[in-house]
């Protein structure tokens, strides 16, 4: 009898894992019936593109937010920036409206960094912006004038905190620790961390019921100090409180790369988190690049800005991979965004203002992305992105059993020839395409562009 109780038990967590992973892993093991919002998921993917925001009493000195204390700036003088921030250029919305010119629908704002410093007037700490020159929290502005201006609002919120008294990582004074957990056993430490949990959870109610975010981005989760069972229970809690928030897989210790816990896990978290460089294409599992719009993501004077074709690539390779892009800017210690960053967020709103139904409301694919094009679909439509001339005609592989009805530039509707053949179809292209950046092709077909599974190599 004991045997088929194993076997059953068994089959069932490997039943629950298997459907959590199809339904996103949500709460992880410890919470299987706690899927991810599905409402929200698609929300969140039709909206596709978003602006980061790293912002701190640390852009006084033009470093990096958080690593620069200790290091570049001594930590008693990072520590006491706040008594000087000032921010009395801040304007909630401008900042909005840079990010809807720039084409974005969410906008995801640092509230609280490594450093610990708290972007609103928090009733849990002193260390923050109520106790600034300023005088006022950024936070509640910010959400204000997202939902005035019809962009949704997510919170960025680290875990470690290398100035809380009661979290027992300090970088960079003690050895900083990947992975390891050890002295996570250790009462005294463990006591700080059930401390230092209910911090943060009061933090994060505090922020749910005054600002209402649509998602929480959790950071900062690789120290040995937070665990996988403190990242299921953290993500069980807040779905509590809001039951269609979406919340990241850096709530738990899933991030690729930073595991700290053997793969047989199921982490907690609706969607990954790969930086600084695009995911690859994966659409089974929602995903989300982030990336600096310049090198550093605080701000930095004449940091280097990539340049307009390179932003508009990054947006494109990361939708042609089934994935979001948030992409993010450092506002100066007046509370500007800088101009040379407006400018060239600006100039992806003007390539969207054109192509944008080939972005939003897409899922990537059927193409897989290569370095001259990716492709996105939505209805009964498969958008082309050119990012190069390939060259010659464009022969790729098509199902026979789909008819390509028409085919035409989304920018100047100039039609397009097709000749579809039994498996594949050529398109001959002029010797110059419309947009020198990105120029997109309509292929309008005779059923939904839903049903053709991934086409996984190209040939032309
Ligand atoms: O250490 C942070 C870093 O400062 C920045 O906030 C990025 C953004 O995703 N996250 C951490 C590094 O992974």
């Amino acid at each position: 009898m004991k045997q088929i109780k194993i076997y059953i038990s068994v089959t069932v967590v490997l039943l629950l894992a298997v459907a959590s992973k199809a339904q996103q892993s949500g709460g992880g093991e410890a919470n299987p019936n706690l899927f991810t919002h599905q409402k929200a998921l698609k929300a969140f993917q039709d909206n596709r593109f978003g602006l980061f925001i790293h912002w701190g009493p640390v852009t006084l000195r033009g470093e990096e937010i958080s690593w620069s204390r200790g290091v570049q700036i001594p930590k008693k003088e990072y520590d006491n920036l706040y008594k000087e921030f000032n921010p009395v250029l801040f304007n909630a919305s401008d900042w909005v409206k840079t990010a809807r010119d720039a084409g974005m629908k969410y906008i995801v704002l640092t509230t609280r960094h490594h450093d610990g410093f708290s972007l609103w007037d928090s009733q849990y700490s002193d260390y923050d912006m109520a106790n600034t020159p300023y005088g006022k929290g950024i936070v509640g502005a910010l959400a204000d004038e997202c939902k005035k201006q019809g962009i949704d609002f997510g919170i960025y919120y680290s875990i470690c905190d290398w100035h809380h008294e009661d979290y027992p990582v300090e970088y960079p004074d003690q050895k900083y620790q990947f992975h390891t957990e050890k002295n996570i056993t250790d009462p005294e430490v463990k006591m700080q961390m059930d401390r230092y949990t209910l911090f943060m959870k009061n933090q994060l109610k505090e922020l749910i019921e005054n600002y209402d975010p649509s998602l929480i981005w959790f950071d900062g989760e690789w120290e040995w100090a937070w665990t996988h069972e403190m990242g299921m229970d953290l993500y069980s809690y807040l779905r509590g409180l809001k039951d269609d928030l979406l919340i990241n897989n850096r709530v738990d210790k899933g991030r690729q790369g930073m595991e700290g816990t053997t793969k047989s896990h199921i982490f907690a978290g609706d969607f990954a988190t790969p930086e600084q460089r695009v995911g690859s294409f994966d659409d089974k599992n929602a995903w989300e690049t982030c990336m600096t719009i310049a090198q550093q993501w605080a701000w930095k004077a004449n940091d280097k800005v990539k340049s307009k074709k390179e932003c508009i690539h990054t947006l494109l390779q990361t939708v042609g991979g089934d994935g979001n892009l948030l992409f993010n800017v450092g506002p100066m210690a007046d509370g500007r965004i800088e101009k040379r960053q407006v400018e060239r967020l600006k100039a992806m709103g003007d390539w969207l203002a054109i192509n944008g139904e080939a972005v939003y409301g897409t899922r990537g694919g059927p193409y897989q992305p290569t370095s001259y094009m990716v492709s996105t679909k939505k209805n009964n439509k498969i958008y082309l992105h050119l990012l190069s001339h390939p060259g010659k005609d464009l022969t790729l592989p098509f199902p026979k059993s789909i008819k390509i009805n028409k085919a035409y530039f989304l920018d100047g509707n100039a039609q397009v020839k097709v000749n579809q053949d039994k498996a594949s179809f050529d398109i001959n292209l002029p010797d110059s395409l419309p947009d020198e950046i990105a120029s997109v092709i309509v292929l309008e077909l005779n059923k939904p562009a839903a049903d053709i599974d991934v086409i996984e190599r190209l040939r032309y």
